[in-house]
């Protein structure tokens, strides 16, 4: 287990337990901050609705401005969590009230060596959430700690094919405006559509363990060879892709390779992984899920008949930004 990055004992045995945390963060005034930022740094929202994280953008200044107004924000509130710890910044998430709004189950980039250090996705919804407004919803015990595995753009999840298998076992969390979901980077977890007829603006901000330094895997897809080259990169590359959707599929141009490392994503039958879903479950303190009664809704769903694209070539077709 990596050292703590948590200052209460209390919370880094829950998050080390479940792989999340829900907890107050920012006071009200920096809500209301942040939601002015929002509407200042974005005067015009998509008419094609969908799920958009600012990080999509191409505009390399609207994301420095947006991440620096994050980090500064949070990081008192960081000081009061989190001990021997790095803050990389942030980017604004956003739900436009659109059927096509949901963000496919996935878990966020091996960024750091997870068997050292802890990457933490700190997610603030900056309006109450609840079940129509999109959500976060989160596979307990699915993390790293738990269950081993990397995560890059070129490659598949563990889960990839058994999608309506793992939104069966995932929880919701309906977290007031300000409080924070502090997910382990490595968790599943998934957002549905916003059926709600206003935005669910969030926030999400990286927290590392203080000696971590940063990384992203590739894998070549038009190579048989079962290995990952490595990239070591700076704290800003997360905002740094200049047409994202395009450069995350390739060998990364930012950063400095490392070398390769022999690597096969393990996969699963429906039948393998349900009973591992619901063990991952009942290890973090919850109950195996109620088998749903009917089938769940099949619109908009990332599944057949492109369950074996990757996560990001599924979610492009949801999404109607880029340019900022
Ligand atoms: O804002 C959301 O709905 C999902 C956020 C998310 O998946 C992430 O921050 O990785």
């Amino acid at each position: 287990m990596p050292p703590a990055i948590f200052k209460n004992p209390e919370h880094q045995e829950l998050f080390d337990k479940q792989g999340f945390i829900v907890l107050p963060f920012l006071d009200s005034e920096d809500v209301d901050f942040l939601d002015k930022t929002f509407d200042e740094m974005h005067p015009e929202l998509p008419t094609s609705g969908g799920f958009i994280s600012g990080s999509y953008s191409q505009d390399f200044a609207y994301k420095k401005k947006a991440s620096d107004t994050i980090h500064d924000t949070f990081m008192p509130h960081f000081k009061r969590l989190f001990k021997d710890f790095q803050a990389i910044g942030g980017a604004f998430l956003f739900k436009l009230p659109s059927p096509n709004s949901e963000l496919i189950a996935h878990q966020d980039w091996t960024i750091v060596d997870e068997d050292k250090y802890y990457a933490l996705n700190v997610w603030v919804p900056l309006t109450d959430t609840h079940a129509e407004n999109g959500p976060l919803m989160v596979l307990p015990g699915s993390h790293y700690q738990k269950f081993k595995v990397l995560r890059a753009p070129t490659l598949p999840f563990f889960f990839t094919g058994n999608e309506t298998v793992v939104k069966e076992n995932l929880i919701p969390l309906y977290v007031k405006a300000g409080h924070t979901v502090i997910l382990n980077q490595s968790l599943v977890h998934y957002s549905p559509a916003n059926v709600s007829t206003k935005i669910r603006k969030a926030i999400t901000a990286g927290v590392l363990s203080k000696d971590a330094k940063l990384r992203l895997y590739f894998k070549d897809n038009n190579s048989d060879k079962e290995e990952l080259e490595m990239f070591s990169q700076d704290r800003d590359f997360l905002i740094s892709f200049d047409d994202f959707f395009s450069d995350i599929f390739q060998r990364p141009k930012m950063g400095k390779s490392e070398g390769t490392i022999p690597y096969k994503v393990p996969s699963f039958s429906k039948e393998e992984i349900e009973p591992m879903l619901q063990g991952m479950r009942t290890e973090a303190g919850f109950a195996v899920a109620p088998k749903p009664k009917t089938k769940p809704p099949t619109v908009p769903t990332s599944e057949a008949p492109i369950a074996q694209a990757s996560f990001f070539d599924k979610l492009k077709r949801f999404v109607g930004f880029g340019k900022n």
